[in-house]
């Protein structure tokens, strides 16, 4: 009876033995597309079955798709690969066909749906279609409803789209290791009919993070929440894309967070509603205005705005820990101390030495210091008018008059028309605050021990 079970589960090892998986074993199965570089592709319109209004997936791309007597055919490699986390910084990752994440899959309501997913990681894997409504033995969760995906396997999950929306896929064997190296993807569902809430512009991405220590290239699998790279689809600004929008657009931005803690996104200058969960879309007489929302871990968030505010306008988690990159958050706070004497003494032993932190951070924004190899600055990027100080979980919404339905290019800084800017006061010098004129008493210090205890 399972002669040629066994058969294929010895073969897959052999072919891992070998080093890769037997052309032959994958003449059936579907082309594997495969994505060389971390660019944001332009939205592919589908030129087989339904049409739809594709998604940009921002620093990332779509899956093609085949149709076999009317199936949707899609094949995922899961695969060791290097991502690039923003230039400089190159992770060795594990994901889907080159790249992590793994490309977005976009089919419509109603179809039919055939995944190929074919094993070439060391260890077995499966794959969760996160949200989807499916038949149980297609959940893939590895031990309880099918048996894990062993190396050098292919494995197939067949069901029907049964509601449109944004949905996510990663594995269900080892999640801890498997997600901590970068095996995840979004899977659009969009609405049989097009004219189902539609939009100009549909970005998307997933939120993730990585403990990579400066100088290495591995993650560490088993850290809990100490991260140290906060990204966007695994890039870490300044290396992330600006979702580039025309003056007027309905826009749509759908974001999946898969890292172990909540992230707050908040936008600039306009305000949004959720219209879509990862249980579908909302009522409208559900939705409330917002400029930030938290999105929780396992959680899928599908945020719509009138992009009519025009300009290069911050888009970012709100937790400031999360808009840095790795390099200096163990640093002691050095706010007030007065360094130079120490600066002095120190240069005699690190010639090099550089006080910093004396009156805050920003300066090390401008700063360029010798890195480790393979790491990025904690505060980085530069816009027209100087550093941003920033990195992790931050890029620009830049919204222009004019632009092409399908231009996605970066339209460079934004011209704030004049007299548009905050500005240098040349004005009267303002008078001295009025103060209280007690006389100067010993202030009272309270010390705070770690006990709890207070004493004065
Ligand atoms: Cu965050």
């Amino acid at each position: 009876m399972s002669t040629r079970r066994d058969f294929l589960f010895k073969a897959g090892f052999a072919a891992l033995a070998s080093g890769l998986v037997h052309k032959s074993a994958l003449a059936a199965l579907p082309e594997v597309a495969v994505m060389d570089h971390a660019g944001t592709q332009a939205p592919v319109a589908p030129t087989q079955g339904r049409p739809y209004n594709p998604v940009v997936t921002l620093n990332g791309w779509t899956l093609p798709f085949r149709m076999n007597q009317g199936v949707k055919e899609f094949h995922l490699v899961a695969e060791p690969v290097v991502r690039e986390i923003a230039p400089g910084m190159n992770a060795r990752l594990w994901g889907y066909n080159g790249q992590s994440p793994g490309p977005t899959i976009e089919a419509v309501e109603g179809d039919r749906v055939r995944l190929f997913v074919t094993n070439r990681l060391p260890e077995v894997t499966t794959i969760h279609w996160h949200g989807q409504r499916l038949p149980n033995g297609m959940d893939g969760v590895a031990g309880l409803t099918q048996p894990a995906i062993p190396p050098g396997q292919t494995y197939v999950y067949e069901f029907t789209l049964r509601r449109s929306g944004t949905f996510m896929y990663h594995p269900h064997a080892d999640e801890m290791t498997q997600m901590a190296m970068g095996m995840m993807g979004m899977f659009i569902v969009h609405p049989k009919d097009p004219a189902f809430m539609p939009v100009d512009r549909d970005f998307c991405f997933l939120l993730n993070s990585y403990d990579i220590d400066p100088g290495s290239y591995t993650p560490r699998v088993n850290t809990m929440l100490d991260f140290n790279i906060w990204t966007f689809n695994s890039r870490a600004f300044p290396g992330i894309d600006p979702l580039v929008c025309r003056h007027g657009d309905r826009v749509r931005i759908r974001v999946g967070n898969l890292t172990m803690t909540n992230h707050p996104i908040h936008l600039h200058g306009h305000e949004f509603e959720v219209t879509g969960t990862d249980g579908g879309w909302t009522r409208p007489e559900s939705r409330w205005p917002e400029v930030t929302t938290d999105i929780a871990v396992g959680q899928m968030r599908a945020i719509e705005f009138d992009a009519t505010e025009e300009g290069d306008w911050a888009f970012h988690c709100h937790k400031s820990h999360h808009t840095m990159n790795a390099m200096g958050h163990n640093v002691p706070t050095m706010i007030g101390v007065e360094q130079d004497g120490i600066a002095e003494k120190i240069s005699s032993l690190i010639p090099d030495y550089m006080v910093m932190g004396d009156k805050g951070m920003h300066d090390m924004a401008a700063m360029e210091m010798p890195l480790p190899d393979n790491t990025l600055p904690m505060m980085t990027g530069f816009g027209q008018f100087g550093p941003i100080g920033m990195g992790g979980m931050f890029t620009t919404v830049k919204i222009r008059k004019g632009l092409a339905p399908g231009n996605y290019k970066d339209p460079g800084d934004y011209k704030q028309p004049k007299g548009s800017r905050a500005y240098v006061w040349k004005g009267r010098a303002l008078p001295e605050p009025r103060r209280a004129k007690t006389a100067a008493t010993a202030p009272t210090v309270t010390v705070r021990k770690p006990s709890g205890h207070s004493d004065h």
